[in-house]
């Protein structure tokens, strides 16, 4: 692929990089998106179902059993190139925060230092009655497994709908972009808010956005950069193209 020079120049003289995600990233690694057509969670199972606290508390055990599968997915899976093209780019650029949808830790795993996770981490459980952090000292003889602390229910870490995101996660994402000098928006749909209206507070804030999702979103129209493209293929010829010493030429 090739890129715009304006672009690459940008990319080189950036003192701090935001790189916003979603299930697009993770999706060359094994891990299924919530909307793509026919491969999604949401083309199979009901969010209404599974992602609500409403749901947890119709049907505790059906809501534990699916995101115990969806761990069972996540624990096999590994950071793929984009991960990694993002990790790499922390060797290059002054600063370089990730702020992602996901809540399967693989940015971490990949590396990348500065991980804002908007809708929490699966492998966080808490207790739903007194939101104690269960630290894997849950009894496991329950399904779902009981609270040390008070014999509530314990529930994965992750935002369901209707939840309010974590509070000092979306502050620290916020800051990001009054800062920060380009901002990626990386396979996300971007319907799903709050986060969706990063990009747009990304770009009143004058900041330069880049789109890499290899279909057209909403985001399309206020990006100055669309990358129509896998994001495992696109971003490690980017960052070989605008900092070849950091990345071996991609064939
Ligand atoms: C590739 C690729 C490749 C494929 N490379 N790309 C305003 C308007 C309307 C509604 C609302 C609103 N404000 C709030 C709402 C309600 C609701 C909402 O947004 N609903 C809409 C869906 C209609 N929002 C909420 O309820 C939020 N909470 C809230 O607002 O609280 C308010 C409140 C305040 C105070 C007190 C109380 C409440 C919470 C939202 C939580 C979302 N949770 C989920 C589940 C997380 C746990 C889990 O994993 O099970 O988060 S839903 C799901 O969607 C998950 C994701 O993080 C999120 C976003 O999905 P994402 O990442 O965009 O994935 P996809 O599948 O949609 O898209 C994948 C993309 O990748 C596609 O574009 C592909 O093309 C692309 N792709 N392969 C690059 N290889
Ligand atoms: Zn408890």
């Amino acid at each position: 692929m090739l890129f715009d020079f304006v672009l690459l120049e940008k990319l080189r003289s950036a003192r701090h990089i935001a790189v916003f995600t979603g299930a697009g990233v993770s999706a060359e690694s094994g891990i299924p998106t919530f909307r793509d057509a026919q491969t999604g969670l949401w083309a199979k199972f009901r969010a209404e179902d599974l992602a609500t606290p409403e749901a947890f508390r119709r049907d505790p055990v059906t809501v534990w059993n699916w995101y115990a599968w969806r761990r069972e997915l996540m624990a096999d899976a590994g950071p793929n190139p984009a991960h990694l093209a993002i990790a790499q780019m922390q060797q290059v650029v002054p600063e370089l925060t990730v702020i992602t949808q996901n809540v399967d830790g693989l940015h971490a795993k990949a590396g990348s230092a500065n991980v804002i996770e908007l809708h929490g981490n699966i492998w966080n459980d808490f207790c739903a009655d007194c939101r104690q952090q269960a630290n894997g000292k849950e009894g496991t003889n329950n399904v779902p497994p009981r609270c040390t602390h008070c014999g509530g229910m314990l529930r994965p870490g992750v935002v369901w709908f209707g939840e309010a995101l974590p509070a000092d996660a979306w502050t620290r994402a916020s800051d990001v972009l009054e800062v920060a000098d380009v901002f990626f928006c990386i396979g996300t749909s971007s319907l799903v808010e709050p986060a969706a209206s990063l990009p747009r507070y990304a770009r009143s804030c004058g900041r330069t956005v880049v789109q890499i999702n290899p279909e057209a979103t909403s985001h399309d129209e206020i990006a100055q950069y669309v990358l129509r493209g896998k994001a495992g293929e696109v971003l490690p010829q980017l960052v070989q193209a605008a900092w070849p010493q950091v990345m071996p030429e991609v064939p």
